[in-house]
């Protein structure tokens, strides 16, 4: 049942909703029949929109009462679009640069308008086109110790968080879809289920029949579930970050929770490894590929140590939390224990983000939402291949987590997958 009020806008009402918005009439200039409209929407779930007028150009992303790429036989309630524009207001001011300027909510239309991104493209398809882009690893690692730092017991006070933690617990329908497409559906029987076959028929089969690696798994989905760390993206893939070879820009917040930190840099992390394993498949007779995947590789420690560079700067120059109170440790003689419990958490959150990344992999393999690095690769021949490489690196990073301290670790075991 779709609320009063809502319809899915079209290329004709796009315009009649902007031009009712005086601050986007203005933005955009001239009048809305000269307006050009795209609807773009790649992604699994929305629509999007790209306006242009004579001075200037917006985007408009509106839920649907559905899942996009699954069609009217899955029903999705439209809220989501609430909580993609609360996490832009709630984090906006942290991460200026790193993310699209926001506008404006419609909460009848389920719909919001930010900034279009131009000449940007999203980092997964320039990824493998063979694109490089210098500064990505880092801007995303600052992003992610900016959003999460802030939105913590160590950046906030507790009736922030609260407030956080409360309405974002609202976002049951993305929240429950992460649990089932990413946790559970990838290693049980489920119709939502797809993978390359028949070639990794018996590799599904294995997966699905590994009583530890579903323990692990579903140890995961639990502290997904239950570790209330910070407001998270929730859905930091690749495809979820849109570049020029300088500028960077995190977007598609939707599944934005109050959960635990390591989701959103094991996404990251998962979604370059990916990238790194996909690369041959993409080679043709005048590229090999191996430089370009020796970068996406190198690019995992850059985003880790950048992540926890600036998350430890900010917590020793501006935690307001209550959590590990300064007061506490007023001391000099407290400093060196402080530094160590510094240490300590960071390296909770890789070991979390080498777990998450483990899943993540696996439900791009064996679940419902793949992507596109390996789906690119027409052939199943050469496709298959480099899936079960990834699959069984994901399956490593779940099942022997000890030997995964360092980034450097994440690369030798990519390079020998
Ligand atoms: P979904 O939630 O359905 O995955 P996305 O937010 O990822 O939707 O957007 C789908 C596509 O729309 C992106 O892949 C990108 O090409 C385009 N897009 C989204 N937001 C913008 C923007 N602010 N500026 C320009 N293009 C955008
Ligand atoms: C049914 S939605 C599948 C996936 O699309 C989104 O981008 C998220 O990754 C979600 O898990
Ligand atoms: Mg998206
Ligand atoms: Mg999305
Ligand atoms: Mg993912």
């Amino acid at each position: 049942d779709v609320p009063a009020g809502y319809h899915p806008l079209d290329s004709h009402s796009v315009r009649s909703f902007l031009d009712g918005l005086p601050a986007m009439r203005e933005k955009l200039g001239g009048a809305p029949d000269g307006w050009t409209v795209q609807e773009v929407g790649d992604g699994n779930l929305n629509l999007v929109f790209l306006v242009d007028g004579p001075d200037g150009s917006v985007c408009v992303k509106q839920s649907l009462p559905y899942v996009r790429a699954a069609g009217e036989s899955w029903p999705l309630p439209l809220d989501r679009a609430f909580f993609e524009q609360s996490y832009y207001r709630a984090v906006g001011e942290h991460v200026e640069g790193l993310a699209p300027r926001f506008y404006h909510y419609q909460p009848e239309l389920y719909a919001f308008v930010m900034e279009r991104l131009s000449p940007h493209i999203i980092l997964r398809r320039g990824l493998i086109e063979g694109k490089r882009y210098p500064h990505v690893a880092e801007h995303v690692g600052e992003f992610a110790a900016r959003s999460t730092f802030a939105t913590s017991d160590l950046g906030a006070t507790i009736e922030e968080k609260a407030e956080w933690t409360a309405a974002f617990a609202k976002n049951t329908s993305l929240i429950r879809i992460t649990a089932e497409v990413v946790f559970s559906d990838p290693l049980s029987q489920s119709p939502r289920n797809r993978w390359t076959s028949p070639e990794l028929d018996g590799l599904a089969r294995d997966f699905r029949a590994d009583s530890a690696l579903k323990g692990a798994v579903a140890d995961f989905g639990w502290r997904f579930l239950t570790s209330g760390q910070a407001l998270i993206h929730g859905d930091l893939h690749t495809g979820s970050v849109m570049v020029t070879e300088t500028d960077t820009r995190v977007m598609d917040p939707e599944f934005s929770f109050v959960g635990p930190i390591g989701f959103d840099v094991g996404a990251f992390l998962a979604n370059l490894v990916m990238n790194y394993l996909a690369q041959p498949g993409h080679a043709t007779a005048g590229d090999d590929r191996r430089a370009q995947a020796d970068w996406v590789l190198d690019q995992v420690p850059v985003f880790w140590n950048t992540f926890k560079r600036r998350f430890l700067a900010l917590w020793e120059t501006s935690a307001r939390g209550d959590a590990y109170p300064a007061t506490m440790f007023a001391n000099p003689a407290d400093a060196a224990v402080l530094a160590a419990r510094r240490e300590a958490f960071l390296d909770r959150i890789f070991a979390d983000a080498v777990g998450y990344a483990g899943v993540k992999t696996i439900r791009r393999i064996l679940g419902f939402a793949h992507n596109a690095d390996f789906e690119r690769i027409a052939d199943p021949a050469r496709r298959a291949p480099l899936e079960t490489k990834a699959a069984r690196l994901a399956r490593t990073f779940l099942l022997e987590p000890h030997s995964f301290r360092t980034p450097e670790d994440i690369v030798a075991a990519a390079r020998a997958a």
